[in-house]
């Protein structure tokens, strides 16, 4: 398996994933801004959506979209417990947190990265990407872990897209 990346991107997420599980794999770096690969292809032939991550399988086959690519590698090691099994309620309740990770906090967060977007535009942004941010306060106050007793994919995920908070004056602190 390639996991093609960018340093401090969501892509980050499945990587964790897969050092988790111990998994074979090669890591394909992609400039985002070029949309080269780091042995000089153009990306969008990988992707053509031209953003990472996107997971290319030994067969050739491309899996692209974070909270997909998670949960298909986890799995392929369903001992690791790193998702519950499919078909169950509890994995209906890990989609649901990476939904709520994908939606609102990685691309609610997605307009402070904009440098073309005026300040009190950033602010509106900044207010509501807080209030989904007290709402996972409040969950990990009675949890160690979003979806469950133990840690899953979408922790992996959700550390990845906190970690921007700090490039942005974003002080989750509060
Ligand atoms: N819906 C995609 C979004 C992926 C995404 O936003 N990737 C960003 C990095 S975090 C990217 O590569 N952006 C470059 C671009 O859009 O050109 C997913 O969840 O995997």
């Amino acid at each position: 398996m390639k996991l093609y990346y960018a340093p401090y991107t969501c892509s980050l997420s499945p990587h964790i994933v897969l050092r988790e599980l111990g998994l074979p794999f090669e890591l394909v770096k992609v400039d985002n801004k070029t949309k080269l690969t780091a042995d000089g292809r153009d990306f969008r032939t990988v992707n053509p959506k031209g953003y990472v991550a996107a997971l290319e399988l030994d067969d050739g086959q491309v899996l692209t979209e974070g909270p997909v690519i998670v949960q298909y590698l986890a799995d392929l090691k369903p001992e690791n417990g790193l998702v519950p099994a499919a078909g169950t309620w509890e994995r209906v309740r890990l989609q649901e947190w990476l939904n709520f990770v994908t939606s609102e906090i990685h691309a609610g967060s997605a307009p402070l990265f904009n440098a073309a977007l005026p300040e009190d535009a950033k602010a509106f942004f900044r207010e509501k990407l807080f209030k989904r941010l007290d709402f996972l306060q409040a969950t990990l106050a009675r949890q160690d872990y979003l979806a469950g007793v133990s840690f899953s994919v979408v922790d992996a995920y959700l550390f990845t897209v906190l970690g921007w908070c700090a490039f942005f004056s974003i002080d989750i602190g509060r």
